[in-house]
């Protein structure tokens, strides 16, 4: 039975005062825990275990520690009462979670200690970990490092998403060409988890909707069709220089027990049983994206599974401690991260109008106050929307509620603004057509009280282009939180040499936690002694030659880095097109010019969605160059350029900190925000960019004069487009273009819709009219490059201004101004 709420307030504060007999960090006791853990969980002998057994045992031990600051704070959290924050993301891309956790913990340097005495390495061990990828790029590592920061800020909050089976696939590279391989990430086991398995709930499928009379008002009843089981795991996520540990509760499907019974009463056995399995389908895999939205009924069964899981532990907890749903919206905010999650506004208004029978006009009141959106993205095509007919199949009584919440909406639209039908139809949630389609993002700000953008320049664009109707409607609920990223895992994971040589300088450890702390480093950037160290620094370059396998690079090279999801807005085939034409300048050059050359090691690495085959021409067109300059011995060193397979987190680990010079090149419009290059940033590393999402912002914080800019502006975009084949393109674009359609690198017929996708006239993303700008940017890079202490104190200037870009305070924004929540600490 559960314990009365007084009765837990005694015992916890009776735990409380044990809280010296918890787990110890002294060298003995942290060796005796590894040691304990070889023998007993990973059931090896403890005389005998290899490196990825020692890798099991140190993470279980550091999941003991971890699992005990998480109880000591739901505790805390419980007896305080917080209103919290649920956040909803289909998407989380967390990377390796041991360096990042012990380090969280403040217990790095004694589990290393422990470690060598035992004969091991920790950054050997650490090594063996897999990448936990339940993500597809930007927006999921933005919900990872957001979750650092609410653990860090000690705000009440918890994550939900999906436990998916197949993480993102595997990038493999077979002659040049992109294969996808399934990732099986649980094979090995996953110690980061904890499955809960009496924290379940049963989500409904198909079916039909019937009315029925209760205490004489008449209610809808849902009698699914299908039935299946959500199972909690629980992934806890530490703050740093805090007690709070805050969790990311991850579903996963299983057959339901209570439910579908029938079948085996009548028919085979058997088949009932392995009918039941598919169940599991469900929560299997993560869906790549490649910014269409599909309509597909599997991702809409996903999306559902995970939503009314999610609603059905949010509404638990709340009724846990209230009788009834006066204070939910003082209790409970929710986030959802895109549309991903928009269903959850029908989940929670059905389960308050059919299950805890409130009225219509009380239960739209709560919906209205608990919600906000966030959109990530600036394209249309990538707006969710889902089939009238697969809603009405699989969740019925959801698509009555948003007709009715659309009916509800349009009769108030038309009072405010008459009978403009164009723009009631727009402005509808139902999309009318040859296929009829929900729009989830209608729904969404119809129903939240906030719709953030990710940037200021993607909040413009919401409300000149993209929202406009609405914008114009509901001023008031859109705002911007410019995205940041967490220095703990980007600066003190993973270049941890550069964190020790911030922390001498400024004196202090405590920006990291307190990133305009950073701003200090400004007061140095002139430092003889600073530039020597700091130079040292940028010679991580070796750490990242390690990375790039068999081609042999010069580390006097700039190391020129271009890392992101394939996509044509983003631009990688101007980068490639950049390299062929300074391979082409180089062989034109004479001796005496080719010394005045500045030597380039050209990284690029980024997966292409499966279905993406422009996107994959770029793939293979990258290793066609590669493959002709490397081996050119004309060129020798000059000029190199390597793709690194499978980029994810751990990638960009290793990356990010060795990195000179970082390409960011969407076409103006294009990229709502953009969080590597806030990595980049903080970690010295110039950018060559367009004046795109946060860009711009960057701009203001180091200037202008610290970065290589260049491109079409927002505001000319239009225009350039307009021209259509009158559009002006350089000669040496025409002559580069000309090279790969001529077979310079072979498989012209290969590359031939890839060169008529950028032929004047064809040129979408302007890759022709930035051509000339882009190459005046790379030469501006090659030449302060060469004036080593220019170049120093622009990385200085770099890191010390990109104290904005922490998500530690995008996440205190979100707090303050959207969520309604206020920090819960822990005591210590
Ligand atoms: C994917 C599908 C539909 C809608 C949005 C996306 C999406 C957007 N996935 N990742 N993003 C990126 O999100 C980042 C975090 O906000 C942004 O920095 C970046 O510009 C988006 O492209």
């Amino acid at each position: 039975p559960r314990l009365e709420f007084g009765e837990e307030k005694i015992k916890a504060e009776r735990m409380f005062g044990l809280m010296d007999v918890f787990l110890k960090n002294d060298p003995l006791s942290l060796q005796k825990d590894i040691l304990d853990h070889v023998e007993f969980t990973v059931a090896k002998s403890r005389f005998n275990f290899d490196d990825f057994e020692a890798y099991h045992a140190l993470a279980h031990s550091v999941r003991d520690r971890l699992i005990e600051r998480w109880h000591d704070t739901q505790i805390h959290f419980n007896r305080k009462g917080p209103k919290r924050l649920y956040f909803l993301s289909l998407e989380f891309l967390m990377g390796r979670s041991l360096s990042n956790t012990v380090i969280n913990l403040g217990v790095r340097d004694q589990f290393a200690d422990a470690l060598s005495q035992l004969g091991f390495e920790f950054e050997v061990l650490a090594e063996q970990e897999g990448d936990a990828c339940l993500g597809n790029g930007g927006l999921a590592r933005l919900s990872a490092c957001q979750m650092d920061s609410l653990a860090t800020l000690d705000y009440p909050a918890i994550g939900y998403g999906l436990r998916y089976q197949y993480g993102l696939f595997r990038q493999v590279i077979l002659d040049g060409f992109q294969h996808e391989q399934p990732d099986y990430w649980l094979n090995f086991g996953n110690p980061w988890e904890i499955e809960r398995v009496h924290i379940t709930y049963p989500v409904k499928f198909y079916g039909t909707v019937t009315d029925e009379v209760l205490n004489k008002e008449k209610h809808k009843v849902w009698v699914p069709g299908e039935v299946v089981e959500a199972v909690a795991y629980d992934n806890p996520i530490p703050g740093y220089g805090t007690r709070n540990t805050i969790v990311l509760r991850l579903w996963a499907a299983k057959p339901s027990d209570q439910h579908n019974m029938e079948s085996y009463n009548t028919g085979d056995y058997v088949d009932a049983v392995v009918n039941r399995q598919r169940a599991e389908s469900i929560s299997s895999i993560l869906y790549p994206d490649d910014r269409s939205y599909q309509g597909k009924e599997l991702q809409l069964k996903q999306r559902y599974f995970f939503v009314s899981a999610s609603v059905q532990d949010i509404i638990r907890r709340f009724k846990d401690t209230h009788k009834n749903f006066n204070e939910f919206p003082e209790k409970v905010a929710l986030q959802l991260n895109d549309t991903h999650p928009s269903l959850a506004i029908a989940e929670v208004m059905r389960v308050l109008l059919d299950e805890e029978h409130l009225g219509w006009n009380r239960a739209w009141d709560i919906i209205c106050k608990i919600f906000s959106y966030t959109t990530h993205t600036v394209s249309s095509e990538a707006m969710e929307k889902i089939p009238v007919d697969l809603m009405g199949s699989l969740l019925p009584r959801h698509l009555q509620i948003i007709y009715d919440i659309n009916f509800n909406f349009m009769e108030k639209l038309k009072k405010m603004i008459g009978l403009d039908y164009d723009r009631l139809a727009r402005m509808s949630i139902v999309e009318e057509g040859a296929v009829k389609n929900i729009r989830m993002a209608n729904l969404s700000i119809i129903c939240c009280h906030t719709v953030n953008g990710v940037s200021r320049l993607h909040l413009e664009l919401l409300k000149t282009k993209v929202f406009r109707d609405f914008y114009e409607l509901w001023p008031h609920k859109f705002h911007y939180k410019t995205n940041g990223v967490t220095q703990r895992r980007w600066i003190v994971v993973s270049n941890p040499s550069l964190c020790a040589l911030i922390s001498k300088w400024l004196g202090t450890e405590a920006w990291i936690r307190d990133i305009d702390l950073l701003i200090g480093l400004r007061d140095h950037a002139t430092n003889a002694e600073l530039h020597q160290e700091w130079k040292m620094e940028l010679c991580n370059d070796l750490m990242l030659v390690c990375t790039i396998g068999n081609v042999q690079v010069s580390l006097n090279a700039m190391f020129d880095v271009h890392t992101k999801r394939i996509h044509e807005y983003k631009r990688q085939l101007l980068n490639i097109l950049g390299i062929i034409h300074r391979y082409d300048s180089i062989k034109n050059m004479n001796k005496n010019d080719r010394k005045k050359v500045v030597p380039r090691v050209c990284i690029i690495s980024g997966k292409a969605a499966p279905g993406y085959e422009i996107a994959k021409k770029i793939i293979k067109l990258c290793h066609v160059v590669a493959e002709k300059i490397n081996n050119d011995n004309d060129i020798g060193d000059l000029l190199k350029l390597v793709f690194i397979p499978d980029y994810n987190v751990s990638v960009a680990e290793l990356v990010i900190p060795g990195a000179d010079l970082s390409q960011h090149l969407s076409t103006a419009g294009h990229e709502a925000s953009g969080t590597s290059s806030m990595k980049f940033l903080m970690n010295g590393c110039l950018l060559l960019a367009t004046e795109d999402g946060s860009t711009i912002e960057m701009i203001e914080e180091v200037g202008r004069e610290n970065m290589f800019l260049f491109g079409a502006s927002v505001n000319d975009v239009p225009a350039l487009r307009e021209k259509g084949p009158a559009l002006k393109v350089p000669l040496q674009f025409l002559r580069v273009v000309r090279m790969i359609r001529d077979g310079h690198f072979g498989l012209k017929d290969y590359f031939k819709s890839l060169c008529d996708k950028i032929e004047t006239g064809n040129d979408y993303f302007l890759v022709g009219a930035d051509f000339a700008s882009y190459l005046e940017a790379q030469a501006a890079a090659d030449k302060a490059f060469v004036d080593e202490d220019r170049w120093t104190q622009m990385s200085i200037l770099c890191a010390a201004g990109s104290g904005k870009f922490s998500s530690d305070r995008t996440i205190q924004e979100y707090a303050e101004k959207t969520w309604g929540i206020q920090p819960c600490r822990c005591p210590s």
